[in-house]
């Protein structure tokens, strides 16, 4: 059984209950996750809530399991979460654009494609430095100079950046220079990579979700985020396998109302690794803008046919123009600001 304190529980509040626990010979282990305090108390469900701990003053509720996913269920009368990255607010509304390349290529191509999305409309540049591929002999990213690259374009464009930590051992290194990390499909259960950025509390985090991932699941690598202190968390549904071969994955829309409706984090879109093909981008984008996304990521790179990296699935500058111009329509009739 777990039992959540209150964001605003004082420190009276806290001791009152670890002593009726004491009091009671109840085993627990007291958690924090950022300013909030929770106890995992080792019992059986029914002696737990026989000592009435949810009248106590500072405590928010006392929930079953882990898996009841505390921290990032919506509860009744909870308002969504807005993520904060410098200037940008996501979750508020409005949709928020995630634009660049797969991988930094050159200081070149970045600060080429920076600038342009950011003309577009783009809110924020991705591009990736340390790469997680398939095969071990498919270009792995530039490491330290692709994010040197990127506060280059940053510098430039004003642009925040997201850029993928793929090990703990990078994560102090991609902090300096990342606004937001992203932990990529293949590492959503690399449980240790989640405790980890969520420890370190300062930089936001876009968790994707895993290609062969429930939504429970996704949601309870989310809860090792912010049960480790970080509370800034969007999820992404960037696709899922099914036995349909016409698409690189299958893009699960109906995860975002679904997602929306259980948890009070912002979710957003990633069509271009759910389609694999530039082609299916722009019906997908507006689709999961249609179906309540937070904002899109999307791979745009100055010319794709020489993409070291799914150069397939990102559109070319002209195509986001096109695309960022349907979305500005299709927003407005929606009511929400591009
Ligand atoms: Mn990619």
């Amino acid at each position: 059984m777990i039992v959540v304190m209150s964001l605003d529980a004082k420190e009276q509040d806290i001791t009152a209950v670890s002593q009726k626990l004491l009091q009671a010979g109840m085993l627990y282990q007291k958690a924090k996750s950022g300013d909030r305090v929770l106890f995992n108390v080792a019992s059986e469900p029914e002696l737990v809530r026989g000592l009435s701990l949810e009248s106590f003053s500072g405590v928010e509720q006392v929930v079953a399991t882990w898996a009841t996913l505390p921290l990032v269920s919506r509860k009744q009368g909870r308002v969504n979460t807005v993520v904060q990255v410098e200037d940008i607010s996501i979750g508020d509304g409005n949709i928020s654009i995630i634009a660049g390349p797969c991988a930094v290529e050159s200081e070149e191509q970045i600060v080429q494609i920076a600038h342009h999305v950011k003309s577009a409309g783009a809110n924020m540049l991705r591009g990736g430095a340390f790469k997680p591929r398939t095969s071990p002999y498919s270009f792995q990213g530039l490491g330290k100079m692709g994010l040197c690259f990127l506060k280059k374009a940053k510098e430039l464009t004003g642009m925040p950046i997201v850029t993928e930590v793929v090990a703990i051992e990078q994560l102090d290194l991609v902090c300096q220079y990342a606004d937001m990390l992203q932990v990529g499909s293949r590492n959503m259960h690399n449980y240790a990579l989640l405790k980890a950025v969520g420890e370190q509390r300062k930089t936001p985090v876009l968790l994707k979700r895993g290609m062969s991932s429930t939504i429970d699941e996704w949601l309870s690598a989310a809860e090792y985020i912010v049960s480790s202190g970080n509370s800034n968390v969007v999820l992404c549904e960037r696709g899922i396998r099914t036995f349909a071969k016409k698409t690189r994955y299958t893009l699960d829309l109906s995860a975002v109302p679904v997602v929306k409706a259980r948890s009070h984090l912002p979710v957003i879109v990633d069509p271009s690794h759910a389609t694999g093909h530039w082609r299916l981008v722009e019906p997908m984008a507006l689709a999961a803008v249609a179906a309540g996304a937070d904002g899109l990521m999307i791979e745009v790179h100055p010319k794709p046919e020489a993409a070291l990296s799914d150069g397939n699935q990102s559109l070319n500058p002209k195509n986001f123009n096109q695309l960022m111009d349907k979305l500005k329509k299709l927003a407005q009739a929606l009511e929400k600001e591009q």
